[in-house]
């Protein structure tokens, strides 16, 4: 059984997962509007991929007897300056999050809640994974800086790139 500190907690996790897959999915719109269909379809997936990260929370809240709160969409930036642009944030917000799951691997320990405090470390593997995928991927495009075909292979490559734990 969860305390309902712990419920909070998650409930909180939640919703964090939800707005870093509503805000890739943002980063995707923008990008397939501007011809980077292969960035595109990578940040799709990245969006889908926080859902499952955040209905996997809803599953176990609800599993250990809480109740998972489906929270309000908060609409994400639409316009992007550059690729640089939506990575560099995307990689601030993987930072951030990271820190909000740290945060929550405190707070397990504080509550004595080990069950949670398991669970919980598959997403603390997960975001090491994504903070050091934005990272290869932000030092590509520093390389490649204005480069109109080095831009151009880089969004074929994308394309073809798994997402951070496959
Ligand atoms: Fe859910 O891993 Fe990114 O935010």
């Amino acid at each position: 059984m969860l305390s309902k500190k712990i419920e909070k907690a998650l409930n909180r996790q939640v919703e964090v997962e939800a707005d870093s897959s509503q805000f890739y999915l943002s980063m995707a719109s923008w990008a397939e509007t501007q011809g980077f269909n292969g960035t595109a379809k990578f940040l799709y997936t990245q969006s889908d991929e926080e859902r499952m990260h955040m209905l996997k929370l809803v599953r176990f809240i609800n599993e250990r007897g809480g109740h998972a709160i489906v929270p309000a969409l908060k609409q994400p930036p639409a316009k992007f300056k550059s690729l640089s642009d939506i990575f560099e944030s995307l990689l601030g917000h993987e930072i951030k999050v990271t820190e909000e799951i740290n945060g929550l691997v405190h707070t397990t320990l504080e509550e004595k809640d080990y069950t949670t405090h398991n669970f919980l470390q598959w997403y603390v593997s997960e975001q090491i994974e994504e903070e050091a995928q934005a990272r290869t991927i932000m030092d590509k495009l520093n390389m490649i800086g204005n480069d109109k075909g080095g831009l151009y292979l880089f969004d074929r490559d994308l394309e073809n790139m798994p997402a951070a734990h496959d």
